[in-house]
């Protein structure tokens, strides 16, 4: 009898999946860890390319359902676990929404932004919102709602509404997610963002610093949002503004320099990208604001309040604009910003 020779079969190498990585953590790092003056260099040339430099988009937040919300998030003063002095609100009737809307027009918003603290809204809140978006686009205001998870239907449900933005962070890097909110997860987040790209809602995905993660952490966020394709159309980048009951409350703040580098990194990274500064500027001063727009930053919240917690007053940003001789975005397309697909 012949026996067939045993043959050795190595097992097959695991098939990883390709995914384009455009930004390397440690190419981001890269980018942190730069003499400030040559990032914001790179950070300036970068913008210069793509943005008028001395223009900004002026975007108006209204809260729209405040309080009472089911999250753990560590940040948040709106969280019902968290004891913040924020009372729980039921969502806002529409002629307060457009009310708000007309006068943030008034005063010069080209964007006008509608947020609730919902884990996810149901869907009789939903049609509600989208009520609000068909009218404040009806005003000539770019729309952008902030509303927690979607589930199936509901981005299609707000794209036929006229939704231009989506608004969800992915808050931090992935390692450092559990330390801050444990109610949902990263991929869920993920989940959310690849819905609105789906209809072909323009994604708002950015973050907060100043939460207790390291410089690696930080560039792990912007590669998170960097390497998406086609990256966020708009980047909030965010300083924790520190509301008392919160967990975060009392945490060692993020150095000023180091948000500007933020801010550099984020322009560098995503060229085309509104990158906003956002919650935290009243705490910042001029001068770090005036980094902030160098380093590439070209949008801001703009209004006394964000969604619970204050923002620098209009006429004061009106001045300072002034001082720097920026001038606001007006609401025609503007053809350079568009992100696409690389
Ligand atoms: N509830 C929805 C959600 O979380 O998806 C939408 C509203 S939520 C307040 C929108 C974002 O605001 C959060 O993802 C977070 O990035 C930011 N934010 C909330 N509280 C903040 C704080 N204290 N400081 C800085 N950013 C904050
Ligand atoms: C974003 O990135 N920042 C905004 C907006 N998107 C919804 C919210 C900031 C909230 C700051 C805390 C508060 O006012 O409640
Ligand atoms: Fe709720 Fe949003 Fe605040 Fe988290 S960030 S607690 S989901 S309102």
């Amino acid at each position: 009898m012949s026996s067939q020779p045993i043959t050795f079969q190595a097992p097959a190498a695991p098939v990883a999946p390709i995914v384009p990585t455009k930004w390397p953590v440690e190419d981001v790092l890269a980018l942190f860890n730069l003499p400030f003056n040559d990032l914001l260099y790179r950070a300036q040339l970068v913008h210069r390319e793509n943005f008028d430099a001395n223009e900004v988009e002026l975007a108006t937040l209204l809260s729209i359902k405040t309080g009472g919300c089911p999250e753990d998030c560590g940040y948040c003063p709106q969280a019902a676990r968290y004891d913040t002095g924020v009372t729980a609100q039921k969502i806002l009737p529409l002629d307060e929404v457009l009310a708000a809307a007309r006068e943030a027009k008034s005063h010069g918003a080209t964007r006008f932004c509608m947020g609730a603290a919902w884990r996810e809204p149901k869907d009789r809140d939903l049609e509600k919102v989208e009520e609000m978006v068909r009218e404040v686009k009806a005003l000539g205001l770019e729309t952008c709602a902030t509303l927690g998870m979607l589930g199936e239907g509901q981005a299609e449900k707000l794209k036929d509404a006229g939704l231009d933005y989506y608004n969800h962070n992915l808050d931090t890097a992935p390692e450092f997610y559990s330390n801050i909110i444990s109610t949902r997860d990263y991929q869920n987040r993920l989940d959310t963002l690849e819905r609105v790209r789906g209809v072909g809602i323009k994604v708002c995905c950015g973050g907060i610093v100043g939460m207790g993660e390291s410089r690696l952490q930080r560039a792990g966020l912007m590669a998170q949002l960097c390497n998406m394709d086609p990256y966020p159309e708009s980047v909030p980048v965010n300083n924790l503004v520190q509301v008392e009951g919160t967990p975060l409350h009392g945490t060692e703040p993020i150095d000023p320099l180091e948000f500007v580098r933020t801010v550099a990194v984020a322009r560098i990274t995503m060229p085309k990208a509104r990158v906003r500064l956002s919650a935290g500027r009243r705490e910042m001063g001029e001068a770090i604001q005036a980094l902030c727009f160098l380093a590439g930053a070209n949008s801001i919240f703009y209004g006394d309040k964000l969604l619970t917690t204050g923002n620098p007053e209009a006429d004061a940003d009106q001045v300072l604009l002034k001082k720097l001789g920026m001038h606001s975005r007006n609401n025609a397309i503007d053809a350079r910003c568009e992100v696409t697909s690389s």
